[in-house]
């Protein structure tokens, strides 16, 4: 939507496996949302434009060379992929999904773009995740090395804390070498956690809305904290609260996808943007949560499900896509105060067994999963 209000001619393509990965854990977004054929129909009685609608899965390759051959696009922005953490630690079978899923249709996509235009500019979702957090300062993907006396410019070292996060470096793996092989040219978009929901296009229609997620395996930090304070559910702190990373507002998002767009590398050139604003501990984001909600809210340090450092050095450089022009959103109390009032407004859909988190790092079979190998079927 903020790409066609921009005046960008948009085709989207979806497989609808996101609303299945919500029945299959008996969840649905806060917000309530449209059908895709429905939001497209809105986007074009309220504003006159028009979106094209691709229906199909990445991970088969004739699906992929037809949208890229019909379509005929200047860029393909790349986020069809299982984005969950804590779904990929699930078991296997939920590891190995979202592997398959999220590196295939990724080769898949460098394939089509290879055979059919090398010219198409492939801006692929990435994540900070992807660094781990490594005690030295992180680089936008590669880092300067003297070793034995001799230099290099190397990919920065990844050391990702899920399935999830590994099936992305894989892909950035798979999109370095296409680009120095097949002379491709891409922008791995290394993204922070996203809070808020709402963006300029979404509210010009209650249609138009994207989802917000509170459950414990797709919900956000920041937004799962608003959630809870609404709720009046204790806020969920994992371990100490001492974890550090990278956030950004929705609207930065897509404003660094237009950025990325408008500026594109050459042919033959893999580049990364760290693509956050801000640095903030879980601590912090508690602390800010609680303060801003007008009633009582409580802490609750809950056991670490995951396995990530408790304390760590964090220091992540971002001034590539400041530099291109990014004005970030800072992270305000107005912006918490606009997010609980959408909250309010559907607090009823809340299926309050989905808060408290049930996927543990360390356990290879854990609740809330389908039966093994259901989605490697779908
Ligand atoms: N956390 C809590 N309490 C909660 C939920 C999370 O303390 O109730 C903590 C986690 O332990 C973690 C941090 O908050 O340290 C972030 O967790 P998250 O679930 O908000 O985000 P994450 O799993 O890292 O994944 C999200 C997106 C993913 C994206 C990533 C960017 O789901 O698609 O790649 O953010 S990043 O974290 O920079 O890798």
């Amino acid at each position: 939507m903020y790409l066609s209000d921009r005046g960008f001619e948009v085709a989207v393509a979806d497989n609808f496996v996101r609303r299945l990965y919500d029945a299959e854990l008996g969840v649905e977004s806060l917000v309530p949302i449209a059908t895709l054929h429905q939001r497209v129909r809105t986007w074009k009685n309220v504003t006159g434009r028009e979106i094209g609608l691709f229906v199909g899965d990445l991970r088969d390759p004739e699906f992929v060379y037809r949208i890229i051959g019909e379509f005929r696009p200047q860029a393909v922005v790349h986020f069809a992929e299982q984005r969950s953490a804590p779904y990929s630690m699930i078991d296997r079978a939920h590891a190995v999904y979202t592997q398959v899923n999220n590196v295939v249709g990724t080769l898949n996509v460098i394939y089509a773009i290879a055979e059919l235009d090398p010219d198409i500019h492939l801006v692929k979702l990435g994540s900070m995740g992807e660094y781990g957090t490594p005690n030295i300062d992180i680089e936008e993907g590669f880092i300067e090395i003297e070793h034995r006396g001799r230099k290099d410019v190397l990919p920065f070292p990844k050391q990702p804390g899920s399935f999830y996060h590994l099936s992305k470096v894989h892909d950035s793996h798979n999109i370095h070498f296409a680009c120095k092989n097949f002379g491709l040219r891409s922008t791995d978009l290394n993204q922070g956690v996203v809070y808020g929901v709402e963006t300029e296009q979404s509210v010009r229609h209650p249609d138009l809305a994207t989802r917000l997620d509170y459950d414990a395996v797709f919900g956000t930090v920041l937004n799962r904290f608003c959630i809870q304070a609404v709720l009046g559910h204790p806020i969920t702190v994992y371990g100490h609260g001492t974890q550090i990373r990278g956030f950004l507002d929705i609207r930065d998002t897509v404003r660094c996808i237009e950025l990325a767009i408008a500026n594109p590398p050459a042919r033959g050139e893999y580049r990364v943007f760290n693509q956050f604003t801000e640095e903030f501990s879980i601590n912090q984001l508690a602390e800010l949560v609680s303060r801003t909600w007008p009633g009582p809210s409580t802490v609750e340090y809950v056991d670490n499900p995951r396995t990530e450092a408790l304390s760590h050095y964090y220091h992540a450089r971002h001034t590539k896509l400041v530099e291109l022009g990014l004005v970030p959103h800072k992270l305000s109390e107005t912006l918490i105060q606009s997010l609980f009032q959408v909250i309010e407004r559907h607090r009823d859909r809340v299926n309050w067994e989905a808060i408290r988190p049930t996927v543990n790092w360390r356990r290879t079979r854990n609740p809330r999963a389908s039966g093994a190998g259901f989605l490697e079927k779908v």
